[in-house]
């Protein structure tokens, strides 16, 4: 594995500070932008004004902090542990137990994909409790609690800004399913963050090899790339061959936490025959995947057998993978699916490891005909019911919704998933507010992203703009986080989160003060910025070749306020 094939410039004018917590000995990692001055003639002098640095909240991790030495075939430095450990309520297992797991750690003939440096496991003591939840509806802080309050508030305190988001709130919202921080004890390299309407809007972005393309380098690059770019999770969605190593590889070396559905590798496993799978097997992967390090699984635990037959009056059916995986395991069998009735199995299971699980929406509608529809709304229900069952085990939960949705069905959506659900949060797929741009489904699902993030869904899953025509590659990991970047930020000014509206205002007073390279180091993509405005620019004037030097707006008005003064 190459690291330093890995980007870990930081961006320009930018620099990783630390902000130290006040409860727990914790430094939460954040990215300061600095500015230059602002220089004015008044009077034909020269008066300079100072600009304050910018806070903004960073997802990159250590990547761009360039103290910290990183070698990818070590995996990044384990900043939970301690805290985890501290608490004495988990175990350090002799071995990995999940039968799949060992039986991969044995074979000789892996060795050369193999992660070398595998940790002996952690889970829960017998008896013990050790999910966020449970901790927060026993009254307790947990150092993960503190560090999001402090990183959801970037500069707040700095300027005086009066948050709502405290570390008692952060505890609260936990508690009552409202948020969930998704934090397996076997992912210590992850940053903790958080999920809930009551925070900044997330983004999550989808990675992964099918068994036709991309190697394990590929894919820990797309991974580092997309904390890079702004990614708050990351699903790896392996389908092909070593999705076992991929995976170990990827978990290891990311410092968000990490999303998988393990039915699609349970699938794998039973050479894609879905009249093979069954409990047993689902079951060894989940152990396999918490063992890893896995922060929360998308489980389609919401097929019901009564309402499979729902989809036959759509347009397109079941869109979603494991959704349809599970329908037709049900249909073949005429039973409910495995996953409904061992659903307090799994729960267990997960309590152990603290990982999350993401309540998947096998039925949701592939089309803007489908939307809303029967089939959507009963699985919703469905989902509702599942959430409680997973709240009484301290298990934390959130609800995964559509897909294809036109904008004036979109808060129907979000009304139905609020009350179904309990409160629990919401994660979306977009929704595409049209079918009719492939190649441009970024921005056709960007449009309901930020429509659905201002009415109160949590996170938002990216769509790229190789969505229905094929994998993404790098540059579409990009152009897809920030379209979501755009969606999740344009939610949190609508929503009014404590200080989000601090970029934008210094950002605007760059552009006005024509302080180009402060305004593009501001921006959600600096160096896309740059290259435009240098592709378009010959001389260092006060315009852009937008307008050139006689129609400039920002100019005249610029003028005029000198002629006021
Ligand atoms: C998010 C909301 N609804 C679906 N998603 C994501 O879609 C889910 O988290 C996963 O990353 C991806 C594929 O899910 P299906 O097609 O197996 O449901
Ligand atoms: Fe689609």
């Amino acid at each position: 594995m190459k690291t330093d094939k890995i980007i870990r410039t930081p961006y320009p004018n930018s620099e990783k500070v630390y902000i130290d917590g006040k409860l727990h000995d914790i430094k939460v990692a954040m990215r300061k932008v600095k500015l230059t001055d602002t220089v004015n003639i008044v009077n034909g002098e020269r008066v300079i004004s100072h600009n304050d640095d910018v806070y903004i909240y960073d997802t990159s991790g250590p990547y761009t902090d360039p103290s910290i030495k990183i070698d990818l075939e070590k995996g990044l430095p384990r900043l939970r542990e301690k805290w985890i450990t501290e608490r004495n309520d988990v175990e350090q297992l002799p071995e990995i137990t999940s039968e799949y797991g060992r039986s991969r750690l044995a074979d000789k003939t892996l060795d050369h994909l193999r992660f070398e440096h595998i940790q002996r496991p952690y889970r829960a003591k017998a008896g013990k409790n050790i999910t966020q939840m449970y901790y927060a509806r026993q009254g307790i802080i947990t150092p993960e609690m503190e560090y999001v309050s402090i990183r959801e508030n970037m500069q707040n305190e700095k300027l005086g800004i009066k948050s709502y988001i405290t570390p008692e709130f952060v505890r609260d919202e936990i508690a009552a399913g409202r948020a969930v921080l998704p934090a397996n004890i076997n992912h210590p390299e992850s940053e903790p963050m958080i999920i809930g309407r009551n925070f900044l809007v997330k983004i999550n972005t989808n990675l992964g090899n099918s068994a036709t393309t991309s190697g394990i380098e590929e894919e820990v690059d797309k991974a580092v790339w997309s904390c890079r770019w702004g990614g708050d999770t990351l699903m790896d969605l392996s389908t092909g061959e070593n999705i076992h190593e991929t995976r170990e590889w990827i978990i290891r070396n990311c410092p968000v936490p990490v999303g998988t559905v393990p039915i699609y590798q349970t699938l794998e496993k039973v050479n894609g025959k879905v009249e093979d799978l069954n409990w047993e097997i689902f079951k060894d992967t989940l152990i396999e995947q918490c063992e890893q390090g896995v922060d929360y699984f998308t489980i389609h635990a919401g097929i019901r057998l009564k309402n499979i037959s729902l989809s036959q009056k759509r347009l397109t059916g079941i869109v979603s993978r494991g959704g349809s995986i599970m329908s037709k395991w049900c249909t073949l069998y005429n039973r409910e699916s495995f996953l409904y009735e061992h659903f307090g199995d799994i729960c267990d299971i997960l309590s152990r490891y603290d990982v999350a699980i993401s309540l998947g929406d096998g039925l949701r509608p592939g089309s803007i005909y489908d939307a809303n529809d029967e089939a959507q709304f009963a699985e919703l229900d469905t989902l509702g019911e599942l959430v409680q069952k997973a709240w009484k085990k301290n298990v934390q939960a959130f609800i995964e919704g559509p897909g294809h949705v036109p904008m004036h069905k979109i808060k129907e959506n979000m009304d139905r998933q609020i009350s179904a659900c309990h409160d629990a949060p919401f994660y979306t797929l977009g929704p595409l507010t049209t079918d009719i741009a492939p190649g441009y489904d970024h921005i056709t699902s960007a449009i309901g992203a930020a429509q659905i993030g201002w009415l109160g869904t949590a996170m938002l899953c990216y769509v790229t703009p190789k969505e229905h025509l094929g994998l993404p590659d790098k540059e579409d990991v990009r152009t897809g986080v920030i379209s979501y970047k755009i969606a999740a930020h344009a939610a949190d000014l609508a929503k009014g989160h404590p200080g989000a509206q601090i970029r934008d205002n210094a950002l605007s007073k760059a552009r006005y003060e024509f302080r180009w390279k402060d305004q593009f180091n501001l921006s959600l993509d600096p160096e896309r910025a740059l290259e435009y405005y240098k592709a378009g620019h010959h001389t260092d004037g006060e315009y852009c070749t937008m307008c050139g030097p006689n129609f400039c707006a920002m100019k005249l008005s610029r003028d005029l306020k000198d002629c006021i003064l």
